[in-house]
């Protein structure tokens, strides 16, 4: 039953994918043409939390991001947000919604705001609404409000399934190894730009599946690439994984520097962390840390805790050409607090 009058929240984190998506086969229903692998991080370092109240005295629902109001018509929203709407009917509700949102990292720049932000938010409108989906079920509803929020829905090391029916109901997430299989994996995440993204993913992928022939290969490779890195982890072997990572992540890039117009989302700070980890790998004669980056220009350094303070120094000799580091362990994927509601319930507004 729902619970109307009663504000849910959720805290969850982003996932960093290990092995990418993107394209998809199926823009409505975001289905992709490969799997694809993450690391769900640790919600103690980067964080989204977000409340939802479903209430008969909303009259138009409403949603704040980081405490500022969101046009619900803009066609970027509408987007994801339908997947409340759809639950909210599934459910039979018949009442507005108000969320609130917060993230502790910058939205919008490569960082996939959006996946921890579509994670917490189904996680907390399936309470509120009492819908008692479970984790998979949740994990295709998020899916469809971001691709990559799908895998956000589970902690530790996670597989979106790419699927192959027309209607999706293949194509969901999966914990692959809980959090404490190989705890010792850590993501660096060095900030190198603030800006918002110059090409949301969305238009992005779109851009190159209509362009670059080169996807179809991209995704056959990508798949593969998965199945693989599924081994090197069971078998802990980090120098096979990080081979799999940086190659991932570098074909993405050339996916998207091939596309017409040319997308690039690297800058030259993300090209001297490459050479940088590249550099200490052969020092170390064999690989210790693996580069990869989303559709933005922040790196994500994927390494062993015993590497952490080798790493960070490496960093720190690049002066002036990164704003902040943080070090991410794996988290859980989101969860229901009991406190720490973002909305004003007597206001009908955010805190
Ligand atoms: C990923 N990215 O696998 C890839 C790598 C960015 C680069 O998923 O259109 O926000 O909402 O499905 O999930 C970012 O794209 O895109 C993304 P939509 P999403 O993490």
């Amino acid at each position: 039953m729902a619970a109307l009058d009663k504000v849910f929240t959720a805290r969850g984190s982003p996932n960093i994918a290990l092995i990418k998506y993107w394209g998809k086969r199926d823009e409505k229903l975001v289905l992709p043409w490969n799997s694809s692998l993450s690391i769900t991080l640790a919600d103690d370092v980067v964080n989204t939390t977000t409340s939802i109240v479903f209430s008969k005295k909303l009259t138009e629902d409403r949603l704040f991001i980081d405490g500022k109001r969101e046009d619900l018509k803009n066609k970027d929203i509408e987007e994801r947000l339908w997947i409340i709407e759809k639950m909210r009917n599934d459910a039979d509700v018949d009442a507005g919604f108000l969320v609130a949102s917060k993230n502790n990292f910058p939205a919008s720049s490569g960082m996939a705001s959006s996946a921890s932000g579509i994670a917490t938010l189904v996680t907390a409108a399936n309470a509120a609404l009492g819908s008692g989906l479970s984790k998979k079920e949740l994990s295709m509803i998020a899916r469809q409000g971001s691709g990559s929020a799908c895998r956000s829905i589970f902690g530790g090391i996670v597989e979106w399934h790419v699927g192959s029916r027309k209607d999706g109901s293949d194509s969901y997430a999966e914990q692959m190894f809980d959090e404490k299989y190989w705890p010792e994996i850590i993501d660096i995440i060095a900030i190198t730009s603030s800006e918002k993204k110059k090409v949301p993913s969305r238009a992005g992928m779109r851009q190159t599946v209509e362009t670059n022939p080169l996807f179809q290969s991209r995704a056959a490779s990508a798949e593969k690439r998965v199945e693989k890195a599924i081994i090197a982890y069971k078998e802990r072997d980090f120098g096979a994984l990080a081979e799999l990572i940086m190659a991932d992540s570098n074909e993405m890039h050339a996916l998207m520097m091939g596309t017409r117009p040319s997308i690039r989302y690297l800058n030259s700070a993300s090209y001297e962390i490459m050479e940088a980890i590249e550099e200490l790998n052969r020092e170390a004669g064999e690989n210790i840390a693996a580069y990869t980056f989303d559709a933005g220009p922040n790196a994500h350094i994927i390494t062993q805790e015993e590497f952490k303070d080798e790493i960070l120094w490496a960093l720190k000799e690049m002066k002036g050409k990164i704003m902040e580091t943080r070090v991410a362990g794996q988290g859980s994927g989101p969860s229901l607090l009991r406190g720490d509601s973002l909305i004003d319930l007597a206001r009908m507004a955010p805190k």
